[in-house]
């Protein structure tokens, strides 16, 4: 069978700022939170590793664009470091930043590849969470501030836009799951975190509006996590009613539809966990949702009812209305740890065009970490057939949604080279380059020419 797809599909891969650039105490960059609690508590990251060098994509990027170049990439997904471009994250912006960023985007078009530019991938500026970070509603102006900089300065050349990187990450991680600074556990809290982040989304698409950039589109990258209930019984499929959302509608809703879930304010409301709210806010959000969707799915969430009741005295947590279970059978990633389930891709697509206006979207992120990678070097190359494998599985499940109509552009690959992930530094590689991490030299990996050749073909 031959899986070929609509002229134009975007092939190509993503990244972020901290997790690639590297370079985190040069050019001007102000702190961000991460290098603010790798210098408090090192021992919290994967041996000890911090964000400081990374992958060197900070000196490197030109003959890394080449290297895209040469993988068949005709899209690439990157994101503008708020802490680079605007030190304190309000105030002066860093022209070496500026600089910096539009070299980039000029070396991408110069390689006909178009540039995606995203504006937040976790990496708060540290100033702005010494005053609240998203708990602050001044800090949405500050971004707003931020974003209307990078349109300003290279609206121009890039016409993808994207507010945001799975927002609901900083959330749990930072709010609710101790994973991420300032390790907050407080739903309350997490609430208004997650509620002032659409407010800054809503604000950002409103400013870009008013640039009209030609051919311009702005959005937004969520990370998906289809849920799918033990069984057809009604505790379980409210079980994952629930968990979809909290996890999925509460940012998918208003940022695409423009409006909150009712289920969830009910659920809100009930349990006093309502955050913060001004008038106007409802018509920000309905008037500036997205133009186009950015899908990262790696894995979908197996829910089932809750087996014991929680303690009505202990603090409001969403894991009151269902439990996580591991199916059996189910196909897991052995070297991350991960399930895999390929036709979560098709699922997530046909939810989109049955439920969410058919909107443009695409794969911004989809990949395969693996640990201790180097044991799958052979002649030189590391031989990731299991990468490849998952990719194709993927990509076959996206075809098929598109078959059906589904209006999906293109597929990224986490990542284009092994980078540093946040806690886990570098213990999951997922690149279709390997990267050194003494010398930072890059080696294609097996997947590399694969992806290549697919791209080339336009399918496989
Ligand atoms: C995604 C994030 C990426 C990246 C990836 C890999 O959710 O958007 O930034 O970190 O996960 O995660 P990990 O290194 O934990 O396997």
């Amino acid at each position: 069978v031959e899986y070929r797809f609509p002229e134009g599909f975007w092939w190509g891969s993503a990244t972020s700022a901290t997790q690639i650039e590297g370079a985190a105490f040069e050019g001007g960059k102000g702190w961000n939170i991460w290098d603010y609690w790798y210098s408090r508590e090192p021992d919290r990251f994967f041996e000890g590793v911090g964000p400081e060098t990374t992958s060197d994509f900070y000196h490197q990027y030109k003959e890394d664009i080449r290297r895209m170049k040469e993988t068949g990439h005709n899209t690439f997904r990157f994101s503008i470091s708020w802490s680079r471009l605007i030190p304190d994250g309000d105030g002066a912006v860093n022209e070496e930043a500026a600089t910096f960023y539009t070299s980039v985007i000029d070396e991408l078009l110069d390689q006909g590849i178009e540039p995606f530019v995203n504006l937040f991938h976790f990496d708060m500026p540290m100033e702005m969470q010494k005053i609240g970070g998203w708990e602050n509603r001044y800090v949405t102006d500050a971004y707003t501030v931020f974003a209307e900089e990078c349109f300003r300065r290279f609206g121009d050349r890039v016409s993808k836009w994207f507010t945001f990187n799975e927002p609901i990450v900083p959330v749990e991680g930072g709010y609710l799951y101790d994973f991420h600074y300032p390790n907050v556990v407080d739903f309350k809290r997490a609430a208004q975190v997650a509620y002032h982040t659409i407010i800054a989304h809503a604000k950002a698409v409103q400013v870009f509006r008013s640039f009209s950039i030609p051919k311009g589109k702005i959005g937004i990258i969520l990370n998906l996590t289809p849920s799918y209930p033990r069984s057809s019984n009604p505790a379980d499929l409210r079980a994952s009613r629930i968990a979809d959302l909290f996890f999925n509608r509460s940012f998918l809703d208003p940022t695409v539809k423009g409006e909150f879930p009712q289920e969830l304010l009910e659920i809100l409301e009930e349990h006093g966990q309502l955050p913060e709210t001004k008038e106007g806010d409802s018509s920000l959000i309905l008037a500036n949702t997205a133009d186009i969707l950015g899908v990262n799915y790696y894995q979908p969430r197996r829910v089932k009812a809750k087996e014991h009741l929680p303690n009505p005295y202990g603090p409001f947590m969403m894991d009151w209305f269902f439990d996580m279970y591991e199916m059996p059978g189910r196909k897991m990633n052995p070297y991350r740890g991960w399930e895999i389930y390929e036709k979560g891709i098709y699922d997530i697509m046909i939810n989109l065009k049955e439920n969410y206006g058919n909107i443009e979207s695409f794969v911004s992120e989809n990949g395969m970490g693996v640990q201790n990678e180097e044991r799958f070097m052979e002649n030189g190359q590391i031989q990731d057939d299991y990468r490849i494998d998952f990719i194709k599985g993927h990509l076959k499940w996206l075809h098929q949604a598109i078959q059906e109509g589904c209006n999906a552009k293109g597929y990224h690959l986490w990542s284009f080279m092994d980078n540093w992930s946040w806690m886990n530094a570098y213990k999951n590689r997922y690149g279709f380059f390997a990267v050194d991490l003494e010398t930072k030299e890059r080696t294609a990996k097996k997947s590399a020419g694969w992806f290549r050749e697919t791209a080339e073909r336009n399918g496989f």
